[in-house]
């Protein structure tokens, strides 16, 4: 009899356990690590030598690691709306870089990626910078529930700041509520005019640690002067080197809490994006200053994350996707000694341009896919954008393809490195748009300035078009749109196709 029991025991064991594992292979967590101005060549695996990334490189080694895949702008608010929301930035008015006190631009009503996750029992996570907006038109209230948010476009969970590193409020929000705020010193924002009492950078630089050149010249927090004023919320203000490590902490902790049922999270770090001023146990490590060390800062949380998935016993049934929402960008307006200690690094590779850039060091950035289903070690070259993945995802679950997610393409076999055929075309976007196909680039006529008065990076405009063939010049230095006027011309027109298309289609 107590043979029989045990057997049974086993046997209800080993069936709930395959259950579980069935389980978790058709519904795979799904983690996207997001950087924040990281270029294509500033990590090991894609090249870079002058500092090490042995934690991202570490995915590499465990996935698929692409040569060819793209944000879908050269800034990261557009990039940002098309990862989520699966459309071309450029397809929606209002998608540019947001100040701190916009609202929310993504749509409620129509699908998002997180939203695809939640369709199929998923918990879903954002965590870090959001720069897509909050609330709705009209004031913002801080000091009370903001009402539009990333809990209204699919997200459960969010544990977010408003824009960027440099932008005011410099807050955290969990759900939708600036978290640590005293009430007796209410928080207010404003874009347009100075309020409350706290120093500004233009009438006092004397207060700060890193000066910038043309913009951040408003209310100064920690000795660093911002974009846009604010007054009160002092207790609620963020401390720049406990940033990374306080969105490490809150994702370890949603991972935890959601190890036993499938979860998506967004964790999108704002490293290296500058101001950079990571936790002090970076300071100085990596030789080439305060970007170079917040690349080792963002290296090392990917390392975390890991760790914690592996003590979790839950990394073979999780699939880690790494990117960065654009290229690479050294001085961008603060003066942080960036150019002058690069020791010969080259944050954006072998590619012209950067962040900004409508050549290829504005979009083409490292892009990684590892666990369940991916190949090992493996090297694709197939043509990726990052608003394919919210099709991709719909695929893996067995969801059909959003309709209003007009431009995802759905890939997973290509994500997982199974098949080499990723795109057919991709549009890329910074202050123009370029056609990539096959081995050709196309860049549209352009009255935009030729460098960036504020970063000199290269912009890519020009007032006729360029053609550059990316398999023997990557670098795009041979603009051969004369000698090939049909491929101009074939380009030309998938642009112009591409462009018919609308959003609610
Ligand atoms: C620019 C800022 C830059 C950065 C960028 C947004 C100036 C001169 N430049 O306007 O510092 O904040 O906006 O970066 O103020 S992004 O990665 O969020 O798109
Ligand atoms: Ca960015």
């Amino acid at each position: 009899m107590l043979f029989e029991v045990l057997c049974v025991c086993v046997l209800l064991t080993l069936t709930l356990k395959t259950v579980k594992a069935q389980g978790q292979q058709n519904k795979p967590n799904v983690i996207l690590i997001y950087a924040d101005d990281l270029g294509y060549g500033d990590v090991s695996s894609y090249g870079a030598t002058k500092l090490s990334t042995p934690h991202i490189d570490a995915l590499a080694a465990q996935g698929v690691r692409f040569t060819n895949a793209h944000s879908s702008s050269a800034t990261c608010t557009p990039s940002r709306f098309s990862l989520l929301t699966g459309v071309y930035p450029w397809r929606q008015e209002g998608t540019g870089i947001l100040p701190g006190d916009a609202k929310l631009i993504i749509p409620t009503d129509k699908t998002t990626l997180p939203k695809v996750f939640q369709q199929s029992g998923y918990k879903t996570a954002v965590v870090g910078k959001w720069h897509l907006g909050l609330g709705g038109d009209g004031e913002k209230n801080w000091n009370e529930r903001i009402k539009l948010g990333p809990n209204d476009v699919g997200f459960d969970f969010s544990f977010i700041f408003p824009a960027t590193n440099d932008r005011t409020p410099t807050v955290f929000l969990e759900n939708q509520r600036v978290i640590g705020l005293d009430p007796a010193d209410p928080l207010e924002v404003n874009y347009k005019e100075k309020i409350g009492n706290d120093p500004t950078a233009a009438e006092n630089p004397e207060l700060l640690k890193i000066h910038a050149n043309f913009g951040h010249k408003n209310t100064i927090v920690n000795g660093l002067g911002r974009i846009g004023f604010m007054k009160g919320g002092h207790q609620a203000r963020w401390v720049d080197e406990e940033i990374t490590p306080t969105f490490l902490h809150v994702s370890k902790k949603f991972i935890r809490e959601n190890a036993e049922s499938p979860f998506f999270l967004f964790f999108s770090l704002n490293d290296p994006h500058a101001p950079r001023v990571p936790a002090t146990f970076f300071k100085g490590k990596s030789g080439l200053g305060p970007r170079g060390d917040a690349i080792l800062q963002l290296d090392w949380t990917v390392g975390e994350i890991m760790r914690e998935l592996r003590y979790l016993g839950i990394d073979e049934h999780t699939i880690v996707i790494f990117s960065s929402d654009n290229g690479a960008v050294l001085i961008d307006d603060y003066e942080d000694g960036s150019v002058a200690m690069l020791n010969g690094h080259t944050p954006s590779g072998s590619l012209r341009g950067g962040k900004y850039s409508v050549f290829e060091g504005g979009t083409r950035v490292p892009f990684i896919v590892r666990g369940p289903g991916a190949e090992q070690g493996k090297v694709s070259h197939a043509l990726i954008g990052q608003m394919d993945l919210l099709a991709s995802m719909a695929q893996m679950l067995g969801l059909s393809v959003p309709q209003e997610a007009v431009d995802s393409e759905p890939l997973m076999s290509a994500l997982l490195g199974q098949s080499v055929t990723g795109r057919d075309h991709l549009i890329e976007h910074a202050g123009t748009l370029s056609v990539l196909k096959g081995k050709w680039k196309y860049i549209a006529p352009s009255k935009g300035p030729a460098k960036s008065s504020f970063t000199d990076t290269e912009l890519g405009n020009l007032a006729t078009a360029q053609l550059y063939d990316l398999s023997v010049d990557l670098g795009e230095q041979h603009n051969i749109a004369e000698k090939h006027p049909e491929v101009v011309q074939e380009l030309e027109t998938i642009l112009r196709q591409e462009r018919e298309k609308t959003y609610n289609k």
